[in-house]
């Protein structure tokens, strides 16, 4: 007898023989960042967890350097099961997943510490809840560091340099919002073409972490950084709900405790890579420039009333403002 499982469109067949023998399951993970990076790393190391938790039956082949799209298509694909998972930072959820707006909304958090504090605990897990209704399941959260400003011709030195300037940003509403705020003029762009677009000046500039900025080769042509941090917003890792539904119970659980257990490799991962980015960036002979913070802090005060606009968007602000 055979039986065939199907694991939505594109994951491997399964096939349990007559002798029970099972083959090989390949979970499809996307990820738009180069191999190496500590996301594409810590699902490659998720996937090995998962190997040794079934025995050899489940594994994960992660396509990065956007082998299957830019965010905004895998995502789509991913909620309908054509891809089985995806590393994605919460912004592009934004506008599908409101309460993802909330750990991305600028300066929400004071620091590393307080993210993992928020993010590990029940309030992650609520915002992980959140996908379900969208046909995605969340499995983890991966750092990012913080996001900051960088710029091709006018160096900002302070809010008031913001004025005019045309900045990529990721496609959520928030974002564009986060831009208006700084007078400046927001435009929505995939994240692999803002190389030629910071070239061609369509874009006077852009924002991201130290690894994004040195691995994408943005510093190669934005000569300044301006460390205004202005978000931490962290990277999710998730499931298609198609996938999800077809394993088994225990195949669930060996799955989420996988992704839990790459957590703390991310987290290696992302300090190392953070150092070393910074040396190239600035080996790069970028100019990296400390700012005052506090203009870009009160500015946003528009952006919070706009979009943490439910009681229960509100509450869930108000409850990472007062974790310790
Ligand atoms: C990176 C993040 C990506 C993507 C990118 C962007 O830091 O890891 O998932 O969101 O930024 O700006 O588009």
């Amino acid at each position: 007898m055979i039986r065939r499982l199907f694991l939505g469109a594109t994951a491997a067949l399964a096939l349990m023989t007559g002798t029970g023998q099972a083959q090989e399951m390949i979970l499809r993970s996307a990820d738009i960042h180069p191999d190496g990076y500590p996301t594409v790393e810590a699902v490659k190391y998720m996937g090995e967890l998962l190997q040794q938790k079934t025995d050899g039956r489940i594994s994960v082949e992660v396509f990065h350097s956007r082998q299957l799209g830019e965010e905004k298509d895998t995502i789509e694909q991913t909620r309908f099961g054509v891809i089985d998972m995806n590393r994605v930072n919460l912004a592009p959820f934004n506008n599908l997943v409101p309460a993802t707006v909330v750990p991305a909304l600028p300066f929400i958090f004071r620091s590393t510490e307080h993210m993992h504090q928020v993010m590990d605990g029940e309030i992650g897990d609520e915002i992980r809840a959140a996908f379900e209704p969208h046909d995605l399941v969340a499995l983890a959260y991966y750092d990012s560091g913080a996001r900051s400003f960088y710029t091709v011709g006018k160096p900002i030195r302070g809010i008031e340099d913001m004025q005019g300037q045309k900045i990529r940003v990721q496609q959520s509403d928030m974002w564009l919002s986060m831009m208006q705020a700084l007078n400046a003029n927001p435009t929505p762009m995939s994240f692999g073409e803002v190389y030629s677009a910071l070239q061609t000046g369509v874009i006077d500039g852009a924002e991201n972490n130290w690894p994004s900025l040195e691995s994408s080769k943005h510093y190669e042509v934005a000569k300044f950084y301006t460390l205004t941090e202005h978000s931490m917003s962290p990277e999710v890792l998730v499931m298609a709900k198609a996938t999800w539904d077809k394993l088994s119970p225990e195949d669930q659980q060996a799955v989420q405790e996988a992704a839990q257990e790459s957590v703390g490799k991310m987290r290696d991962l992302w300090a190392e890579r953070e150092k070393a980015s910074e040396e190239i960036v600035r080996q790069a002979g970028v100019e990296v420039i400390e700012v005052d913070k506090q203009p870009f802090v009160d500015a946003m005060g528009p952006v919070y009333e706009e979009f943490a606009n439910t009681p229960e968007l509100k509450d869930l602000v108000e409850r990472i403002q007062a974790v310790e």
